[in-house]
């Protein structure tokens, strides 16, 4: 039987990439940072003055990924999720991380201003988890709490479980 694609969205610094590259140390399943992904083969179409960030070459970016969705067994990573092709993923996870949490995560990475507010609101108003649960089956969409290292902990043995259900 096919293994599952798995999607990991969410704000960014919800945690996607901590909790991601552990799947894949624990599992088979290959991991897909899609935002590292674009930087090495600069699959950009521009930059975004407002965001601070370059445009994502949606296209370019899916055409990349195809070959490698086709077998199942991935885990991709990334901060948005509705232009990836629905037929790719059989369970979607969407991060959530309180206000507090999420404020000192993107400090650390160097965020302020504009760009840390945005991404705070963006969480506040679950932009992601609406994202999601208009562009897969509301069935395969999970939210799962992000605050803890208890709560990464709890939500690998939770994504085990269901991956190995689907
Ligand atoms: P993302 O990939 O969503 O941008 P990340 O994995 O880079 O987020 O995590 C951002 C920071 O938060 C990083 O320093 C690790 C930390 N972190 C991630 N998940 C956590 C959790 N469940 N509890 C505490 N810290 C966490």
């Amino acid at each position: 039987m096919k293994r599952p694609n798995i999607l990991l969205t969410g704000t960014p610094g919800v945690g996607k990439t901590t909790l991601g590259k552990e799947i894949a140390l624990r599992t088979d399943f290959t991991y897909i940072n899609v935002g590292d992904m674009a930087k090495e083969g600069e699959l950009y179409e521009g930059f975004d003055e407002e965001y601070e960030c370059p445009i994502l070459d949606e296209d370019r970016v899916i055409d990349e990924m195809e070959d490698k969705m086709k077998d199942g067994g991935v885990i991709v990573d990334y901060h948005s999720c509705d232009f990836f092709p629905e037929r790719w993923f059989n369970i979607v996870f969407v991060l959530r991380t309180e206000n507090s949490f999420l404020y000192n995560r993107l400090e650390n990475r160097g965020y302020k201003g504009k760009k840390l507010q945005d991404n705070i609101q963006c969480e506040i108003f679950q932009t992601i988890y609406e994202e999601a649960m208009s562009s897969y089956k509301e069935e395969i969409v999970h939210q799962l709490p992000s605050n803890t290292p208890e709560d990464m902990e709890r939500n690998l043995d939770q994504i085990m479980q269901i991956q190995s259900r689907v």
